[in-house]
């Protein structure tokens, strides 16, 4: 049992093989980067890059990370002095090592004190983010900020009253405005979560935030935030499955260890930026980040083939007795999936000069990966969410260019089967949803040859989608087939 193995921290490191120690010393880092979500993505991914851009420069950019809701990570990375392990997934070849770019764990509501003076900090550049779509408490179908969303309406109270603030976007929110109050530090935010725009969309809900709270000073905020703040685009990419019981075993005994935080993910990593930074930042370019003027193809192509035929091979794969991606890849029909929702979306994507084809073969080898076990639960949860980042864009798009979309159809079939309650109420597949009991809902008084296509639409604000009656009849009409379970997509 590794339980019994001494803990990972700073006094147990020189016990590691020399080819699993950090690339810095932590000790020589300060936080000069915060980030807000302290989830397995970022620690396999910024986190990387830039202890990356550390070692390479030696300029001690070190991570104050931020956990909006679980504190028990904030306790666990603390219990470890903030070190953890990343384990590379090659098929056939783990390599386990620990990264030490984290120097401190903070949890949203008791430490706010903390954050809010470390964005304020002129010593910090760089404030990223990885809150996923939920975080961004956009409206549905405008993207603007849901102010009567609860917790949203909460905190716009709050800052009336100077209470206590629950919402990531709130505290970043308020730091912005300690930072103007201070020295005024030009500040830069990178939304690292996968929405097209990802960077106007944050620099939006923020502004909207700001607009609709009760600081008195606020149009004075908003002016500074115009001139000082930047939010570029990014989009990110690493499969980093959520870590489980078994993984933590794996990585400790590959240490020789008890890590309580690792994080295992495929070997491969993405990280294109808008460049378009007002303050200083690491080098993260040492890792293989690329900046650009303009992340949109990367982004879209990212978020329509990956994300998109991810979260396909979800429902249908979970409508076909599958658990993970590799299962999909693994039967007859798995791998024409990926490459005819490819093949459809393929014209929906700006011409660039990246290569789709060689990305879509790429991806098959990815998903194919046999020593990743990534869940089609897992995907297929938040699909009010991504549905539209990753399928309705692309849907409209081919649509208005009068092409066929047999395979988005079908995605949305099984996507539509997925929100139907089983027997006990709740999703048939066990994914779970931020609207799911109205996704649900949508379900009174319809079943399966007659399935809520046109409402479950309107619920995730697609209502022009909704009204084109040939699409929703065509979803509906692929339901049975999505229900009897594979066959009908082979
Ligand atoms: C996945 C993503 O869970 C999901 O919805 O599609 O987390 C995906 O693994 C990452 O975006 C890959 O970069």
């Amino acid at each position: 049992m590794t339980t019994a193995l001494p803990r990972l921290g700073r006094a147990t490191l020189d016990r590691l093989d020399p080819a699993q120690r950090p690339l810095v010393d932590p000790r020589s880092l300060r936080p000069r980067l915060v980030h807000l979500g302290l989830g397995a993505f970022h620690r396999a991914h910024q986190a990387v890059y830039t202890e990356r851009a550390a070692a390479s420069t030696g300029e001690p950019w070190g991570i104050a990370a931020v956990e909006p809701f679980a504190d028990s990570a904030v306790t666990a990375m603390r219990d470890q002095d903030c070190l953890y392990s990343v384990t590379d997934r090659a098929p056939g070849a783990l390599t386990t090592r620990v990264v030490g770019s984290i120097v401190e764990a903070l949890a949203l509501r008791p430490d706010a004190a903390r954050v809010d003076a470390l964005i304020a900090d002129p010593g910090v550049g760089v404030v990223t983010l990885t809150v996923t779509e939920k975080g961004y408490h956009r409206r549905a179908g405008t993207g603007g900020l849901d102010t009567a969303a609860l917790p949203v309406a909460e905190d716009l109270r709050a800052t009336g009253a100077d209470g206590p603030l629950g919402t990531a976007l709130g505290r970043l929110a308020a730091g912005i405005r300690t930072r103007f109050h201070g020295e005024g530090a030009p500040l830069t935010v990178v939304s690292c979560d996968n929405m097209a725009g990802n960077g106007p969309a944050l620099a939006r809900v923020v502004r909207e935030f700001v607009a609709a709270s009760g600081w008195p000073d606020r149009d004075a905020l908003l002016s500074w935030i115009d001139g000082s703040v930047s939010f570029p685009a990014t989009i990110v990419d690493r499969i980093v499955p959520a870590t489980t019981p078994e993984d933590r075993e794996l990585a400790s005994h590959a240490l020789g260890l008890r890590d309580d935080m690792p994080v295992l993910g495929e070997p491969y990593r993405q990280w294109v930026l808008e460049d378009s930074f007002v303050s200083e930042r690491p080098h993260w370019e040492a890792g293989g980040a690329l900046f650009v003027p303009d992340v949109a193809p990367y982004q879209l192509m990212k978020l329509r083939l990956l994300n998109g035929s991810h979260s396909a091979m979800a429902y249908l794969g979970l409508a076909a007795g599958c658990r993970t991606v590799a299962d999909v890849l693994a039967t007859p029909w798995g791998e024409g999936l990926v490459r005819a929702f490819g093949a459809e979306v393929t014209p929906a994507l700006p011409e660039a000069g990246l290569d789709a084809a060689a990305y879509v073969d790429d991806l098959v080898e990815r998903f194919r990966n046999p020593a990743m076990h990534h869940l089609l639960r897992q995907i297929g949860s938040d699909g009010s969410l991504k549905i539209p980042e990753r399928w309705l864009g692309a849907l409209r798009e081919l649509r208005a260019a009068g092409r066929p979309t047999p395979v988005l159809e079908t995605a949305l079939a099984g996507w539509v089967v997925a929100t139907r309650p089983g027997a006990d109420g709740t999703p048939l597949y066990g994914t779970t949803d931020p609207i799911g009991a109205g996704l649900a809902d949508c379900w009174t008084g319809a079943d399966d040859r007659n399935p809520p296509v046109a409402a479950l639409l309107r619920r995730v604000g697609a209502d022009d989608l909704a009204e084109t009656a040939d699409l929703t009849t065509a979803v509906a009409d692929r339901v049975p087939a999505v229900l009897a379970g594979g066959a009908a997509f082979a």
